[in-house]
């Protein structure tokens, strides 16, 4: 037929780094590549020589790079207030434990956001959503977790619901009402986490607004082993993947305990053992580095990366953006601090916010430069890919397409 086109938009004169490569170029780098769109998929791509056909329309690029949409898998950005002052008496020598321990810390954000109404909470997000995607991130899990009573924690995702309706992003939901126990409950940790697994967990799934649930496995500051297990396992009867905030101050066996749950992912790790990594790696989770959490806390021990390697587990990086341990506005740092601080290598840490980053959410459908898979794209005037994990500050994204439009 005369005047059909093949594709909807095409992107050429551009730099491909697929994250699609073998395991000798996991990058999948395409030079002089190009990239094509229709309806909102990935229609095809390939070296520029092979375009076989027309377009509505046509994108120079003028050499830039393409990656896949960023995707931040682990943030906490819907919450009331700020802990600015927590952070001074921290410089003045009081630990982020003693802080949590004296009902300062994750407490002190509750209390701020069970005060907040809905659209406070929102527009208190919005700037903080929108420094992410504006370094190129299109997908971005937002946790609930500073209401631990049902109708804060329902906010909480209503906000990020709302958030995703208002610009072009993905937002996949968690519940994390295990995240601490609430002052109602008089330090009665069990009794809350009986009561997130019996009451807020199915109330949550049938509201549809969570997507997935975590909880804060840490025996001396949120749950133990014994305690999480129930609300794991709630939240499975309920059809809802799960994700462990794990082994972040000690080693409680949460590595172990994610795989044994079939969690999508197991986060932090950095008191994980050798055996609890390998079982995660067995059992297909991601492991999620957050090394803005380690630099904020100033934490010693780093994440246990032979270990890592040698299981083959699939490696994550995101921001843990929240109020107390990561305040990290950008995923951009978040790469340099993974390979400064967690020495992870260039491709480890941009496969860390591409493919590995949409395995830990349980997407499918994205993470990757390949044909049938959303078109969501971040483009970036850099000569390298390097290049997005060595700056410190600054931002060389040109733009981003989300679902083939941008
Ligand atoms: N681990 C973290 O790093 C955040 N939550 C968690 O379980 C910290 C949350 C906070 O301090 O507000
Ligand atoms: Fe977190």
């Amino acid at each position: 037929m005369p005047g059909t086109t093949l594709f909807d938009r095409v992107w050429l004169n551009a730099h491909l780094a697929t994250m699609d490569g073998p395991p000798d170029d996991p990058l999948g780098v395409i030079e002089d590549g190009v990239i094509a769109a229709k309806d909102g998929l990935i229609a095809w791509l390939a070296r520029r020589a092979d375009l076989p056909g027309p377009a509505a329309q046509t994108v120079d690029c003028h050499g830039a790079w393409i990656l896949p949409g960023l995707i931040d898998c682990h943030t906490h950005l819907v919450f009331g207030g700020d802990r600015a002052a927590e952070f001074e008496l921290r410089l003045k020598g009081a630990s982020y434990e003693e802080i949590a321990r004296a009902g300062g810390g994750i407490l002190s954000t509750v209390r701020a956001t069970r005060e907040a109404d809905e659209d406070s909470l929102l527009r208190a997000a919005e700037p903080r959503l929108h420094s992410l995607m504006a370094e190129g991130v299109t997908t971005v899990e937002i946790k609930s977790g500073y209401g631990l009573d049902l109708a804060t924690e329902l906010r909480q995702l209503r906000v990020a619901r709302r958030l995703a309706a208002e610009d072009p992003v993905s937002v996949v939901t968690t519940l994390l009402a295990a995240h601490a126990t609430p002052p109602e409950f008089g330090g009665r940790r069990a009794d809350y986490a009986a009561h997130v697994a019996r009451d807020i967990i199915p109330a949550a799934a049938a509201s549809g607004l969570a997507d997935a649930v975590d909880a804060f496995l840490d025996s001396a500051i949120a749950f133990t082993a014994e305690e999480t297990a129930p609300v794991l396992d709630a939240a499975r009867a309920h059809g809802l993947p799960v994700k462990l905030h794990a082994d972040q101050l000690r080693d409680d066996g949460g590595a172990a305990l994610a795989a044994r749950h079939g969690a999508l992912s197991a986060d932090h790790l950095e008191y994980a053992s050798a055996e609890g990594i390998a079982a995660m790696a067995r059992a297909g989770a991601v492991g999620v580095l957050l090394p803005g959490a380690f630099y904020f806390i100033r934490e010693q021990r780093r994440p246990d990366l032979a270990a890592m390697r040698a299981a083959g587990l699939r490696l994550a990086v995101a921001t843990d953006l929240n109020p107390g341990s990561s305040p990290a506005m950008s995923l951009l740092l978040m790469l340099n601090f993974a390979c400064t601080l967690f020495r992870l290598t260039i491709a480890e840490a941009l496969l860390g916010v591409t493919r590995h980053a949409a395995a830990a959410l349980g997407l499918a459908d994205r993470g990757r430069l390949a044909p049938g898979l959303r078109c969501d794209l971040a483009l970036y005037r850099i000569r390298r890919p390097a290049e997005l994990c060595y700056w410190m500050g600054g931002n060389p994204c040109l733009g981003r397409v989300v679902g083939g439009r941008g």
